[in-house]
């Protein structure tokens, strides 16, 4: 591994997908698989809460002040697509006060199939699907199915429980990625735990070198946004994106109750 010390700074790797696939767990084990030989920070996002960070933090797999948490107050790809200056700070404090680090994983509050991150934000990112939400879920596509850097099929275990079988699942993904990484994941297996270790490492390895140029998986589709306080209980909030840092444009028109 080159020495960190002539790196720029630390490869900021992003971790989104719907709620509840195993985005805090895939981080707790990438924690547990290297923080003796790397040094290690981590964001997470959550709308009302910091029980994402809370969690790490007891999983003790990290210096429970090597994890921060950002209260995004809003829906979850906001702060990690629209607006990312909240997350780039919690990543330059965390970057200074404990400097140098060598990875900080950062990860989006659970959300739907279209939240990704901004390439501004995170050099890579990881998109988690489970076999629990359904073997035809890789098939459905979207921008972090299609184009993250590595694709996670996560708790393989769970598999014969909820009747999917993870080769076709496998199989899909790459059909739909078009020969970008997919991972059949489970924490409980040590082999597929060994190659999440090696393909972060390898993801360093080319941040540090200079070859790895950040990926935009593309913008979401116009969606609807449940809101309480709007007198039509909604809005449909559609992002455009120029380029990676462009300021982004945001339709937020009225409409009746819709889901996108
Ligand atoms: N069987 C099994 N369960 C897992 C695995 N990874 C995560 N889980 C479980 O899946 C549930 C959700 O995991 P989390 O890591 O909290 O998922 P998340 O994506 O961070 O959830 P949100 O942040 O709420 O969107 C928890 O009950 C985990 O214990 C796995 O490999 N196998
Ligand atoms: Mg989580």
């Amino acid at each position: 591994m080159p020495d960190s010390s002539t790196a720029p700074r630390a490869l900021r790797l992003g971790v989104a997908g719907p709620v509840g696939t195993g985005k805090s767990s895939l981080i707790a084990t990438v924690c547990r698989a290297l923080a003796t030989e790397l040094r290690l920070g981590v964001i997470t996002n959550d709308i009302y809460t910091d029980e994402d960070a809370r969690f790490l933090r007891s999983a003790g797999v990290l210096d429970p002040e090597r994890i921060r948490a950002v209260e995004t107050g809003a829906c979850p790809h906001t702060a990690i697509r629209d607006d990312i200056t909240t997350n780039l700070l919690a990543a330059e404090d965390l970057e200074r006060d404990f400097a140098p680090l060598d990875v900080v994983l950062i990860e989006s509050g659970g959300d739907n199939l279209t939240a990704t991150f901004s390439p501004a934000l995170v050099d890579a990112q990881i998109f988690v699907l489970d076999v629990a939400g359904g073997g035809d879920v890789a098939r459905k596509g979207g921008p972090g199915i299609a184009r993250a850097d590595l694709l996670v099929v996560n708790k393989t275990d769970l598999a014969p429980y909820v009747g999917v079988d993870v080769e076709q699942m496998v199989t899909d993904a790459e059909a739909a990625r078009e020969g970008r990484a997919v991972l059949a994941l489970s924490r409980h297996d040590a082999a597929s735990v060994a190659a999440l270790r090696a393909w972060v490492l390898t993801m360093l390895a080319s941040h540090r070198g200079g070859t790895h140029i950040p990926q935009d998986p593309g913008p979401m589709a116009p969606h609807f946004h449940a809101d309480e306080d709007h007198p039509d209980g909604g809005f449909v909030h559609s992002h455009e994106h120029g380029s990676s840092d462009a300021t982004p444009v945001h339709d937020h028109s009225r409409t009746p109750a819709a889901r996108g």
